[in-house]
């Protein structure tokens, strides 16, 4: 394991980076966590391992304003998490042990993924979404968010709820993201794993992405919630099938 920043726009992002046993050169997949999250999460663990066990390195990266990176949580916005990973994939271009590289993350990671799937989609291989959390655009249009309500032609200061506050900006910026036009951009395959009593981002979104999408496979977890507790080794046995 190898620890380290990647410069983005200003701030330094935190990033790990596992090789399997034995590792010279093959496949790379960037892991990216959700919102609130970090990359020692149970679930990006879970996900880390399994793919490492399936002889693909993992470049784990945190996002503006969370985990060991720079900024504050409160200040960020999709369009950051946007320039982050697109400065991790940029790094990774660089890797010359990489043979093929891959896209993952969870929930908020989730949303990334299938965004810069679309940006750069000459990139990757293929990009595996788990539990994507990519209604959040269309929620925050309809004045909604994590539970919490508000006027979405009149946008607060802040949003609060339980121990976090997010920036007004943060919905400014979602209301503009259309994913359906970067799904619409990407060929290439999709692996969305989700769990289908998820009550933070309903399953019934991984359906409606399957059906956009020009070659995706949806794999259920039965009875997982959003963060697959529990039911890890189902995750790691569907990344484990993947590849
Ligand atoms: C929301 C629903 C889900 C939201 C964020 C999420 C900020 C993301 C969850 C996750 O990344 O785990 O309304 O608003």
């Amino acid at each position: 394991m190898n620890e380290f920043f990647i410069p983005s726009d200003g701030i330094r992002l935190h990033a790990k980076l596992d090789k399997p046993e034995g590792f010279t050169k093959g496949p790379l997949c960037i892991l990216i966590h959700g919102f609130t999250g970090h990359m020692e999460e149970d679930h990006i663990i879970a996900v880390k391992d399994a793919m490492l066990e399936s002889g693909v390195a993992v470049l784990r990266a945190e996002m503006y304003g969370h985990g060991k990176s720079e900024g504050e949580f409160k200040n960020h916005t999709l369009y950051k998490w946007v320039t982050n990973a697109l400065s991790v994939v940029s790094y990774a271009r660089t890797l010359d042990f990489v043979t093929d590289l891959y896209l993952s993350g969870h929930s908020q990671g989730g949303l990334l993924t299938m965004l810069v799937g679309g940006m750069c989609a000459d990139d990757f291989k293929a990009i595996l979404p788990l539990s994507p959390a990519w209604m959040i655009p269309e929620i925050t249009r309809d004045g909604s968010i994590l539970g919490t309500s508000f006027d979405p032609a009149h946008i607060p200061v802040s949003v609060k709820s339980g121990d976090w506050e997010l920036s007004g900006d943060y919905i400014r910026v979602a209301q503009t993201i259309h994913v359906e036009d970067e799904i619409a951009r990407y060929n290439g395959p999709v692996y969305i794993v989700h769990g289908d009593a998820d009550s933070v981002v309903p399953y019934s979104y991984a359906e409606k992405a399957h059906a956009l999408y020009h070659d995706c496979t949806v794999v259920p977890i039965h009875g997982a919630d959003h963060c697959f507790e529990e039911h890890l080794d189902e995750l790691k046995q569907a990344i484990r099938d993947f590849f």
